[in-house]
């Protein structure tokens, strides 16, 4: 992520080789409506390589088992695999201790944790939580919940025209009442990168914690959480090359330590008794239940697969299809971008004329492009540019300036059925 400020089109990176990572990729070989796929709805959920796909399916071949509870070989195999990726993922965040490492559903699900195992315990009436005007949806309901119940207030930090963050705003609400900061890394709607570093200092200086929500970060960015200082980020295995139905929970071990569970089950207790309940040690205690075993270990792969990709380099390939993008797109008369922030990661948001959103995105999937159209579970920043919806065109690591040109031809046959826009 750097950033954008002029396109660049240098073609391919030397140290990227597009071509061969789309290999990785079977389901970019499929063809919608006889037409090469061209895949830009990647910030809804990301395509699988081959070696995610296969250690799932090997999981289930030859290592199927339920973990932590059994002595029996099959089950050692999986505990191992589990735990191994546990490893995979805190190298990927640089954090301290893999207890630190919580498996969950999702980020909505890491979230939903937080606002209620941290928020339900430090919340009081009159207390403040501050999120953003960009949140997804994920970033705002879970924190109201808990407002409700609690009699708390959620202050939203504005942001200006070209969709930035208004700091001296955002310094203005960090007050005595601040219990929590919840802000997103990077934008689903916008595709605004934070100066989520220098928000967590502001917060910090005011001894109040902040959760980053990363699924729209992480994917797209080498991200250090011990660097970053954050005391939670969460993000999604799905949006990251990996299964759907898991995703991470980072927590700094002393905040996760005095937090209640989440639920209460099987392997997140040591001792039981109708009396009393003893819980297990971090992370356990907040992974009740048989988890996503398969889709855990999946996620190891994808770590392990944008790894060897090399998130730099990935994040450098992305960012020049995106500068194209956001320069051939500039050029399409009528086009208006939503959101020209300063800086900018994997995605544009746009409208175009006065056509619908939802007919746009009809008529590029009859040319085989799949792009998002809708508000994407950020309705209040369409509220904020006063607009309905949008349509949004994401990119991944396999995507190319030549899918862009694609993109930017399908809008021409818009266009024309619609009579010049
Ligand atoms: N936070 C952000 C910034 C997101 O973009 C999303 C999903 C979530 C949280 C929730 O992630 P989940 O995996 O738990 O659902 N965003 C989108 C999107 O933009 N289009 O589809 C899902």
């Amino acid at each position: 992520m750097r950033q954008v400020k002029t396109a660049e089109c240098n073609g391919p990176a030397e140290a990227f080789d597009v071509a061969r990572v789309r290999e990785d990729f079977p389901i970019l070989g499929e063809s919608v409506h006889g037409k090469p796929l061209v895949y830009l709805d990647n910030a809804a959920t990301a395509q699988k390589p081959r070696s995610v796909i296969e250690r799932v399916a090997g999981y289930y071949e030859t290592e199927n088992s339920n973990i932590h509870r059994g002595v029996h070989r099959l089950s050692e195999l999986a505990t191992r695999a589990y735990e191994d990726a546990r490893g995979a993922v805190r190298r990927f965040l640089n954090a301290a201790q893999d207890r630190e490492i919580v498996f969950v559903r999702g980020a909505t699900e890491a979230i939903n944790l937080v606002a209620r195992c941290y928020g339900g315990v430090n919340l009081e009436a009159g207390d403040e939580v501050v999120i953003s005007a960009m949140e997804h949806h994920s970033n705002i309901v879970p924190w109201q919940l808990i407002c409700q119940e609690k009699g708390a207030v959620l202050r939203v930090i504005p942001v200006d025209d070209r969709g930035d963050v208004v700091m001296e705003a955002y310094h203005r609400l960090l007050g005595p009442r601040t219990r929590i900061v919840a802000l997103p890394h990077v934008s689903n709607a916008l595709g605004t990168v934070n100066p989520i570093k220098e928000m967590i200092a502001d917060a910090h200086r005011a001894g109040i914690p902040v959760l980053i929500d990363g699924a729209q970060g992480a994917p797209h960015a080498a991200v250090d959480v011990q660097d970053l200082d954050c005391d939670f980020y969460a993000f999604s295995s799905h949006k990251l090359y990996g299964p759907t139905g898991v995703g991470v929970l980072y927590g700094k071990a002393g905040l996760l330590e005095a937090m209640p569970p989440y639920q209460g089950g099987g392997d997140m207790i040591l001792t039981v008794s109708f009396e009393a309940t003893e819980y297990n040690a971090l992370p356990y205690k907040f992974e009740a239940g048989t988890p996503n075993i398969a889709g855990v270990i999946g996620l190891g792969a994808a770590v392990e697969y944008l790894t060897g990709l090399g998130i730099e380099a990935v994040a450098a390939h992305e960012d020049r299809v995106l500068a194209y993008a956001v320069e051939r797109l500039t050029c399409v008369p009528g086009l208006r971008l939503i959101g020209t922030p300063a800086r900018r990661a994997s995605l544009v948001s746009f409208i175009f004329g006065d056509v619908h959103a939802h007919d746009i995105g009809t008529i590029l999937d009859q040319e085989g492009i799949a792009v998002r159209t809708g508000h994407h579970c950020a309705m209040p920043v369409m509220d904020r540019f006063g607009v309905p919806a949008t349509v949004r065109a994401s990119f991944a690591c396999y995507n190319t300036e030549a899918e862009v040109d694609v993109l930017a031809e399908g809008l021409e046959r818009v266009r024309r059925l619609f009579d010049g826009v």
